[in-house]
């Protein structure tokens, strides 16, 4: 039997999809909703806004006891652990986690009877772990930008300018803000690095997909950029950890894991990646010639990219690609919580968002268009929330759901021309991605096909396929059996789509300069 375990950790959640490569199945997959199951942190969606300025944190002490919940969840419903090959991970991009020396010692001394969390709650050297949605460094940026002589030399460097969320920036304003604290800190840990660390027992490596998005790795080495460290905060290259090949065995589980959940002392530890890169691997699209869009809390575009390329606009970024090579990424924050505005606004439900709502509207909505940023934006920079129509009056709910899904996928389309590729079909995950009338205005707007796989969970997914790849088992292989396109759910364009959408992207680029 040759089970892999890949396990999801999200802005709202933390997944584990268990695969077999013997048969090709995934055999079981089990959530823990921060908010639902863990109520007592005070998080309904995983994260803590309320603070204000574009400060977004998230609370490490809970997504250890997701990890313990998780697993817990796992044995109880019947699933035995021993049987576990290999295991890897994927983390929310750019979130951090500050640790004290503790750390290192403790991490390989935890002991079954007691959860993760109590063991390393004072292991913690800052109780908040900044997370993607914080936007709240400009400051810095343009501190980082202005020291390496510019926006370009940067995003030569990094893979990206630098960006508000990424872990750089946010580290110079901890380092600024708070001295102590920072001098405290021993390691700094990526959301991914910290959990692989928990499983393996040690402190292990940054992995070069997700280190690409801390604007601290030097993009075409897979290094630490000597300046880029230097520049961003003081001490700080001491604090990180190594960086290596995203398919590094860290070595094998933790006794922790082994004692408590029944794993094999033999079971693999890979290292974990970032959620897009992971994605990227589970949506079968690794090798190049497939654009992703994945519905999530973001929504993000991404593909492999043989040779790195760079958005000139800089809102895209280059990555490491898991597998070899590089990814591309452009991030949209306002993603499902945007649609879930609307929804909630007229409480409708999700069928009645997508299937009625599209059949009440025809394609380009009668010419009304929203600018459809209801929190501050990433892509394009938006520094306040508020949506905007280009006409005023008293629209119907219809209207809206139209509006909003159209302004998503015209300004992801619009944002994702520094690609250099008219793609041919596009492969959609994400918690959205089941939506039928979302995915027929994406594949209008963009005028292509659009496949949706067996599984959504394509982050956790990856993580499994990556885990078995670094044991041994071939990746064209484990493409073909896991990563098939699910043909029932296939949307085609609609007749005429590429016409009105042709016309509707300078309308839409227009209206967003002008309110920019
Ligand atoms: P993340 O990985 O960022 O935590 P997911 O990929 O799990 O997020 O997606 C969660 C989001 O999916 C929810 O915020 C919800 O708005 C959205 N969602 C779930 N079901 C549907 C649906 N049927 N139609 C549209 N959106 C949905
Ligand atoms: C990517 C990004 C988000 C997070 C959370 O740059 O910020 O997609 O990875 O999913």
């Amino acid at each position: 039997m040759a089970h892999f375990l890949g396990l999801d950790a999200s802005t709202q959640s933390l997944t584990a999809v268990l695969i077999d490569t013997d048969d090709g199945s995934i055999i079981h997959v089990c959530s823990v909703n921060f908010g639902k199951d863990l109520p007592s942190f005070g998080l309904p969606h995983g994260y803590d806004d309320s603070r204000g300025g574009g400060v977004v944190f998230s609370n490490p002490l809970m997504w250890l006891d997701a990890l313990d919940l998780v697993l817990q969840r796992m044995v109880d419903d019947g699933v035995d652990l021993s049987s576990v090959r290999g295991v890897s991970g994927s983390g929310q991009q750019h979130g951090s986690v500050y640790l004290t020396s503790e750390f290192r010692q403790r991490v390989g001394d935890l002991q079954p009877s007691k959860s993760l969390s109590a063991q390393l709650a004072d292991c913690l050297s800052r109780d908040e772990a900044p997370i993607w949605m914080d936007n709240s460094t400009s400051q810095e940026c343009a501190e980082i930008t202005a020291t390496l002589g510019g926006s370009q030399e940067v995003c030569r460097r990094s893979g990206s300018v630098a960006t508000e969320r990424f872990t750089g920036p946010q580290i110079r304003k901890f380092a600024k803000e708070s001295p102590a604290q920072y001098a405290a800190t021993d390691r700094i840990h990526l959301v991914s690095s910290f959990f692989a660390s928990i499983l393996a027992g040690s402190d292990v490596a940054i992995d070069r997909g997700d280190g690409a998005g801390m604007n601290l790795m030097n993009l075409s080495r897979g290094e630490w950029d000597d300046e880029l460290v230097a520049t961003t905060a003081d001490g700080l290259s001491g604090k990180l950890p190594d960086v290596k090949e995203s398919s590094a065995v860290s070595g094998s589980i933790s006794t922790y894991f082994v004692e408590k959940y029944g794993f094999s002392s033999d079971c693999a530890t890979v290292l974990w990646s970032g959620d897009n890169p992971c994605s990227l691997v589970g949506m079968g699209a690794a090798q190049p010639g497939s654009l992703v869009i994945s519905l999530g809390t973001s929504d993000t575009v991404f593909a492999s990219m043989p040779e790195a390329k760079f958005d000139p606009q800089g809102f895209g970024h280059a990555f490491g690609n898991p597998m070899g090579g590089f990814m591309s990424l452009t991030c949209f924050k306002n993603g499902s919580l945007a649609r879930e505005a609307v929804k909630d606004r007229f409480e409708l439900d999700w069928s009645a968002f997508d299937a009625e709502s599209l059949s009440e509207t025809a394609m380009g909505n009668g010419g009304l268009m929203m600018l459809p940023f209801f929190e501050p934006e990433i892509t394009p920079r938006m520094d306040t929330g508020g949506i905007v129509f280009n006409r005023d009056g008293d629209h119907s709910p219809a209207q809206w759901v139209r509006a909003v899904l159209e302004g998503q996928f015209l300004n992801m389309r619009l944002h994702s021309q520094w690609l250099g590729i008219a793609p041919q079909r596009i492969r959609l995950t994400g918690g959205a991605s089941r939506n039928n009338g979302i995915a027929q205005v994406i594949a209008n707007v963009f005028a292509v096909p659009v496949d949706r796989l067996v599984t959504t969970e394509s982050a956790g997914l990856g993580a499994a396929i990556r885990a078995a790849s670094a044991c041994g088992e071939s990746l064209d292989v484990l493409e073909s059996v896991f990563c098939k396109v699910d043909e029932a759910f296939t949307v085609m364009p609609e007749s005429g789509a590429a016409e009105v959408y042709d016309a509707l992207l300078s309308s839409f680029s227009e209206f967003l300069v002008s309110k920019k």
